[in-house]
């Protein structure tokens, strides 16, 4: 799988566990969830297990950081000026949303708590598997 980190990154901003906690998430940010639970299902059985969900979500933050020193910073932009800026945009709204420190970077830890979980959003019957084919409107 090879995506630009500024669209990885913009789904993350849409979609990754940060659904303000009041409002209901909008048809764009399900359509992400949906997307993301897809990529996740690595082995491609259309369940999503627990298992699966972490290490996307991981796989996720390694792609992001791209010069490997374990924080997502303006660092990891791409070169391209154009692709750097819309990066810089993507990563001001992630970090106003998961930078729970306040120090303008997105650590693992950080990205790791998400304020909300989408797995156990999802997975209303908390048996720690996703069907795909039964997503709940959430
Ligand atoms: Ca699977
Ligand atoms: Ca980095
Ligand atoms: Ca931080």
């Amino acid at each position: 799988m090879t995506k630009q980190p500024t669209r990885i990154l913009a789904a993350a901003a849409l979609a990754c566990a940060w659904f303000p906690a009041t409002a209901q998430p909008s048809a764009a940010q399900l359509e992400k969830v949906r997307d993301i639970l897809t990529e996740a299902d690595a082995n491609a059985d259309g369940r999503v297990t627990r298992r699966e969900y972490d290490q996307h979500r991981a796989d996720i933050f390694a792609r992001l950081d791209r010069n490997g020193n374990g924080v997502v910073t303006q660092g990891d932009a791409p070169r391209v000026r154009f692709a750097q800026r819309k990066f810089t945009e993507k990563l001001e709204q992630v970090l106003a949303m998961a930078d729970k420190n306040g120090d303008g970077m997105l650590s693992r830890a950080e990205w790791d708590k998400p304020e909300r979980d989408i797995f156990a959003l999802v997975d209303q019957d908390k048996d720690g598997v996703i069907i795909l084919a039964q997503l709940p409107d959430l």
